[in-house]
């Protein structure tokens, strides 16, 4: 079938919107109708030609919601009509890591989909016969996309297809990684470095646990109001520290260190900031941030020596066919807010304007509606 996508041609290049063939569902796999799909910081990422996994020419977008419109053979518990949020960490439940309880992430289609291609090792997108890879398994810039059954949650059908979008990513990265990664305690002291659409999620998260003390670190000064609206308690922008020193500031705050910090920008510097502002003892300094190839952090080993543990997280440790459905209730019954984080809606052939709007700090999420 013809479907409409904004497809990544070449590192560094804006995408372009263009007809691209896509073929059905096989054995194992569904055909979904993408309704809305969020921009997050991983697609700019990727684009810009940092990410060792990056190949092209692509169809990017990781953060989607949509229906099921056809399934392939062998498909047990998706039907046509289904509402469908696109999992990048899939869940198979039966590989070695699914059954150790022990992880999020599932490894029984990683390899194929570090690839660019469907577990049976081909790509279901072509234009001008020639193939174009899949996304992080999901290539939501796309008004249909194929995935494998175990790459998609299902999800109640008077969900927002606008707003869920995001718990594809942002949402369940930035509170996931509060409750199943570090499983912050209720009055403990939390520093969140980075305030984008990953970083305020950590700050909602903390706040929902009943976290005492919540600070953000920013260089962007807008970002104040919105994080102090879920929950940020203290704000440090390191350009207004005389001394530039964040991380003797963040102790000074919190008396000796935070007990959680938590990286969402990507930047090394920062990993170690994070790491070394977490108390002496028992500060555990969680990573999400993405960094580029060939990047490498690095710290004193008496940090960890002293008691501080890094650890990192991805899609906040949650396991999506199982957890993702009950974000989206939590969304339903109003316990976390995703509207106010969402700032721009676009059509996809304005998908661009949303990086740029990123790339400015002008938004937090840019939804795009099909
Ligand atoms: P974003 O662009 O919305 O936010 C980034 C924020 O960092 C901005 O507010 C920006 O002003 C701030 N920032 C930039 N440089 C800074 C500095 N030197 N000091 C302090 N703040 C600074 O991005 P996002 O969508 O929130 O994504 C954040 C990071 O998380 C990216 O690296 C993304 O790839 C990664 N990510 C990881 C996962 C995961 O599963 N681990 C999931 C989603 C996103
Ligand atoms: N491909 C990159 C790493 C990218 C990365 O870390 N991705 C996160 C999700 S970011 C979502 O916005 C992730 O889940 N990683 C686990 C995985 O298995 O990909 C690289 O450095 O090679
Ligand atoms: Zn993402």
């Amino acid at each position: 079938m013809d479907v409409r996508a904004a497809v990544a041609f070449e590192a560094g290049k804006p995408l372009e919107i263009e007809t691209v063939q896509l073929e059905g569902p096989r054995e194992g796999e569904v055909l979904v109708e993408i309704k809305a799909t969020g921009l997050c910081h991983t697609d700019k990422f990727t684009l810009s030609g940092a990410d060792p996994e990056g190949l092209f020419p692509a169809i990017l977008g990781h953060e989607g919601a949509g229906i099921v419109r056809e399934v392939g053979a062998g498909v047990k518990h998706l039907k046509p009509g289904d509402h469908v949020i696109p999992l990048y960490t899939p869940e198979c439940r039966e590989c070695k890591s699914c059954l150790s309880q022990k992880t999020n992430l599932c490894t029984s289609i990683r390899a194929t989909q570090g690839k660019g291609l469907m577990p049976d090792g081909t790509s279901r997108f072509s234009f001008k016969g020639q193939p174009i890879h899949h996304y992080m398994g999901c290539s939501t810039f796309a008004n249909f996309t194929v995935l494998p059954e175990i790459a998609l949650a299902k999800v109640r059908e008077d969900a927002p297809f606008d707003k869920i979008c995001y718990i594809g990513c942002g949402v369940t990265t930035g509170i996931g990684a509060v409750i199943f990664t570090a499983k912050v305690e209720p009055n403990s002291t939390v520093a969140v470095f980075g305030l984008g659409g990953i970083g305020l999620n950590v700050i909602q998260g903390a706040k929902l646990v009943g976290a005492e003390k919540i600070i953000g670190v920013d260089i962007n000064p807008a970002r104040e109001e919105m994080a102090r609206k879920f929950g940020m308690t203290h704000f440090v922008n390191p350009k207004d520290l005389p001394d530039g020193d964040v991380v003797g500031r963040i102790i000074e705050l919190t008396g000796g260190g935070a007990d959680y910090t938590f990286e969402c920008v990507g930047n090394t510097t920062l990993m170690r900031q994070a790491l070394e502002c977490a108390h002496r003892g028992w500060g555990v300094s969680t990573v999400i941030g993405v960094a580029g190839a060939g990047q490498e952090i690095s710290t004193r080993p008496f940090q960890l020596v002293t008691g501080r543990r890094w650890i990192g997280s991805a899609f906040g440790g949650a396991r999506g066919r199982t957890d993702v459905p009950k974000i989206v209730d939590w969304y339903m019954e109003n316990r976390i807010n995703i509207d106010d984080l969402i700032t721009h809606k676009l059509p996809l052939e304005k998908i661009n304007e949303g990086f740029d709007m990123m790339t400015r700090g002008e938004s937090i999420r840019t939804v795009v509606e099909f």
